[in-house]
């Protein structure tokens, strides 16, 4: 579907040679977590659901290399990759997916509770939808505390269907609260093709009707996803309010690790796999630039797979919860405190 390009001021022009190859880390390490989870989710070690972000690494990257750790964002079920680029660490992302007392939830959460607060990482979530309003509170509490603090709610575009997308976007052009709503355009919501339930051909037209600028970018292209997050970032940090940029980009896995896929055909999810990999596009850049050559990029491949085994490892020699803990850490409270609550 063509769009109308919006030519972003190029910032990633003036970043340094160790932030450019950083882009790329990010993607390799997001690339090597989610290829090793869905081995191991076939060889039933990990329970539960996984929803993997292969494919659409270059958004979270893009996205996330214009946010400092005290900016927040709020991620989807398919959160791995915002988890890993805002900063949250591989281990206890491991350990969380094994169910093991060291993860994030202390193994109580699972793919889809993955939340860092320490990095501005508000949490994955199963609820499709769920996001918006946390990155609208989020956006409040900066404006009402006079930081310049940023949140980032990513959202797919099945999401962009619910009534919490209207809500938030309205209230948060209102109030010109800080929120970049950032849609990962995957074209498929589960086993819906995008057109089938969505009334316009761009989500970013959907800004226009709360008063708010809306662009589609390249969301395989981490170039252009950079430039435009970086732009709509420092207008959002220096009071301009909230935007909407809508990546677009392919779902190259199933919906979830298991998916048996008969909503579409092989030749379609090969064609996007072929030609329109980020890793492989933006890795090609690199060289064509003389940025990275392929010795480089073996070792960067070998050392986020090493990153991902040392989780592995920690995630399988940690233990699993107490049926004690149970009920602990459900609410805010202890529940001894509360024992008419929790029978
Ligand atoms: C409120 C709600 N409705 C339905 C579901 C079931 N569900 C899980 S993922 C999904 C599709 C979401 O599609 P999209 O927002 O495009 O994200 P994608 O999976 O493509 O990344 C649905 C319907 C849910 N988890 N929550």
């Amino acid at each position: 579907m063509p769009f109308q390009k919006k030519e972003f001021p190029d910032k990633f022009a003036a970043l340094s040679k160790e932030d450019k190859v950083g882009l790329l880390r990010t993607m390799v390490r997001i690339r090597a977590f989610e290829s090793r989870v869905e081995e191991l989710f076939l060889n039933r070690r990990i329970p539960g659901f996984v929803h993997l972000y292969i494919g659409e690494e270059a958004i979270a990257s893009g996205v996330m290399a214009n946010l400092s750790k005290n900016d927040w964002i709020t991620s989807t079920h398919r959160g791995h990759g915002h988890a890993i680029a805002k900063g949250a660490q591989i281990h206890r992302m491991m350990a969380e997916l094994f169910g093991k007392t060291t993860g994030y939830c202390k193994g109580k959460g699972g793919s889809m509770h993955i939340a860092d607060f320490s990095v501005g990482m508000l949490g994955a979530n199963g609820v499709v939808g769920g996001g918006y309003n946390i990155a609208v509170g989020a956006g409040m509490s900066s404006m009402i505390k006079k930081t310049d603090q940023v949140a980032v709610c990513f959202f797919g575009d099945g999401a962009s269907n619910r009534g919490t997308f209207h809500e938030a976007m309205n209230i948060a052009s209102v109030w010109k609260l800080p929120v970049i709503f950032v849609n990962e355009n995957n074209q498929w919501a589960s086993t819906t093709p995008t057109s089938f339930a969505t009334s316009v051909a761009r989500i970013a037209d959907r800004a226009k009707g709360y008063g708010m600028e809306g662009y589609t970018v390249d969301g395989n292209n981490v170039i252009e996803v950079y430039n435009a997050a970086a732009a709509l970032v420092e207008a959002a940090r220096k009071g301009k309010g909230p935007a909407l940029l809508e990546c677009l980009t392919y779902r190259i896995k199933g919906h979830y690790v298991g998916d048996p896929e008969k909503y579409r055909t092989k030749e379609e999810v090969q064609k996007h796999f072929t030609e329109n990999d980020p890793i492989i596009r933006y890795a090609d850049w690199m060289k064509g630039k003389g940025l990275i050559d392929d010795a480089a990029l073996a070792t960067m491949k070998a050392e986020a797979e090493k990153e991902v085994a040392d989780g592995e490892k920690f995630a399988e020699d940690s233990p699993l919860p107490e049926k004690e803990d149970a009920y602990n850490d459900l609410f805010s409270f202890s529940p001894s405190e509360f024992p008419e609550v929790v029978k």
